[in-house]
């Protein structure tokens, strides 16, 4: 019944309104044209915090029992004004329209319906080879230097623009599909794979002139991550891509995305055993010391090991981390795996030598730090730190266990943050002397449209803080390959990435006629998981 649903872009929206929601007991009714679009800016605006089934993550349970006491008014205003914690202000920020609040209010009182599951067999018919691989270069047919390449998520355009970080020219512009979420490089950095938020993942090849999407396949109709297998001896073999829903990794070839195997996420709380329906693949990394996935399951709170040395026999470990896990990245020798437990202020570390969980640290409300970022501290030595979405704070701790134990997995300093909350990201480079953090959720306009620089050795100093844009979100830095340049997005429609030097903090470049771009993404620097 569900097959002729499957593979298209509106696969999770459809199969949803193909169950017909039971009301609760004062719940509003909804017209069937009313529950189609409530079903669609659901899944473009609130699955990502609330879940899929409601039962709250990044966002609070948004389940009948909670939202029909709060009653339509009140939830107006939340879905208006937003709140302190890190909910968009959706229609005072324009996102949405007062009437679309109206309605969205009305819909979360209603009964939360799950989207169907997936099967191998389903995966495999979205499963295309563009260019087989017996018809791909066998060397870069271009002069340009491909390591030093961007890909530029252009969020709604459903695109990925290549850019040569070296001339700043867009090469070319990849049709990627709805809503690319982020890239990441196989492990040769030739490939850059990208997952969409419907669960469609892509493979461009650098090397082709100028550089295409040789491969895709849709694993699931929700999904946030990717990676590629980096063990020695496993390099560009296999990739992973952990999906929202259905609940479940898929792990396909890496030279073709071949679905191969599928696992599902689903079981028990780490804490208090009870049993989750919905538990997502929030960050994933690919292992340094053994042929292993790292992953976050966000709302059962473990970290998952996957051994893929042999994938008929997939092995997953287990470890108990916290609820809920969203994003995180490496220290700077690439043995821990830092991650943000964001609705429990929470930075939980495992040692991925040693296959364990070596420390939970207390940061500040709602910690975000995408794949983080790692520096040395003039007083307390290697150290790796957060930005938080709700509040302005850094929190920064040791890193190094080795030489500085005494400061391992302690928070050492606090340093507030002037513009408030709201930030995102951070990113700083090995040959830099800046940390970068942007404000992209900050309320205040101007806020919003800057990032701040703080002097990694003279942490006391604070930040300093210039507006990028007047116009759009300012969102998400990258390095260039030679550390010595930062690319900021500026998202909005009429989007644009700024190219600042690193040391002066002068603009070099602004990269025009870019629609939506958020995430962007250095082949070198991804490859190498530098940051
Ligand atoms: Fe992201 C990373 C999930 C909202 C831009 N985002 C991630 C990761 C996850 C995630 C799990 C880590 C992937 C990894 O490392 O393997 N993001 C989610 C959500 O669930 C959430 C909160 C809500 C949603 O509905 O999607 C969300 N994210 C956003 C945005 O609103 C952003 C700014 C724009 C967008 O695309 O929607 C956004 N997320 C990004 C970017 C990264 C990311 C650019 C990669 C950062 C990096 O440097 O690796």
């Amino acid at each position: 019944m569900w097959n002729k649903y499957r593979v298209t872009a509106t696969t999770f929206v459809l199969a949803m309104l193909l169950v017909v929601p039971q009301a609760f007991a004062g719940a509003p009714k909804l017209s069937d044209a009313e529950m189609k679009d409530a079903t669609k800016i659901y899944f473009q605006r609130c699955a990502g915090c609330h879940g899929t089934l409601r039962k709250g993550a990044t966002g609070p349970n948004l389940q009948p029992k909670k939202t029909l006491d709060i009653g339509t008014d009140g939830l107006v205003d939340i879905i208006s004004e937003g709140t302190p914690g890190g909910m968009p202000n959706f229609v005072t920020g324009g996102t949405l329209t007062k009437s679309q609040a109206t309605l969205m209010a009305k819909f979360i009182q209603n009964k939360p319906v799950a989207p169907p599951e997936m099967s191998l067999a389903e995966i495999k018919e979205s499963w295309k080879v563009i260019v087989p691989v017996s018809k791909r270069p066998t060397k870069p047919q271009h002069k340009r230097n491909w390591q030093n390449f961007f890909g530029v998520v252009e969020r709604d355009a459903g695109r990925v623009a290549i850019i040569d970080g070296d001339t700043k020219e867009i090469i070319t512009k990849v049709n990627s599909g709805y809503a690319v979420h982020i890239l990441r490089t196989s492990a040769s950095g030739r490939y850059f794979l990208s997952i969409g938020r419907d669960g469609k993942a892509g493979m461009i090849d650098t090397w082709m002139s100028p550089p295409a999407i040789v491969a895709e396949v849709k694993t699931c109709s929700e999904a946030r991550s990717i990676d590629a297998s980096k063990y020695k001896g496993y390099e560009d073999k296999y990739a992973i891509i952990g999906c929202y829903w259905p609940p479940h990794f898929v792990v396909v070839d890496g030279a073709t995305l071949e679905p191969l195997k599928i696992v599902s996420t689903r079981g028990y709380t780490y804490d208090t055993f009870e049993y989750h329906p919905e538990p997502r693949v929030a960050a994933i990394v690919s292992s340094h010391y053994s042929p292993e996935w790292v992953l976050n399951i966000k709302e059962t709170g473990y970290v998952w090991l996957v051994d893929y040395s042999n994938i008929d026999n997939i092995k997953v470990s287990m470890i108990e981390g916290e609820r809920f896990l969203h994003d995180g990245g490496w220290d700077a020798t690439h043995r821990y795996f830092q991650s943000a437990a964001n609705m429990r202020d929470t930075m939980v570390i495992i040692d991925t030598k040693e296959r364990k969980r070596v420390a939970k640290i207390a940061v500040g409300t709602k910690p975000h730090p995408g794949r983080g970022a790692n520096w040395v501290d003039p007083k307390f030595g290697p150290v790796s730190g957060t930005v938080h979405i709700g509040e302005g704070l850094l929190s920064v701790w040791g890193s190094d266990p080795k030489g500085h134990p005494k400061n391992a997995w302690k928070v050492v300093r606090s340093i507030e943050l002037e513009p408030g909350a709201g930030s995102l990201f951070m990113k700083t480079h090995p040959k830099s002397k800046n940390l970068w953090l942007d404000f992209a959720l900050n309320t205040d306009k101007k806020n919003s449209r800057s990032v701040c620089v703080m002097k990694i050795d003279k942490p006391e100093a604070g930040i300093k803080c210039f507006q990028v844009a007047d116009h759009g979100r300012v969102v998400h830095m990258e390095y260039n390959k030679a550390g010595d340049e930062v690319w900021v997005s500026v998202w909005d429609n009429e989007g644009e990435v700024v190219v600042y030097d690193d040391k002066t903090l002068k603009e070099k470049a602004r990269i025009k006629g870019l629609r939506t771009p958020t995430g962007k993404f250095n082949v070198y620097n991804t490859m190498h998981d530098i940051y």
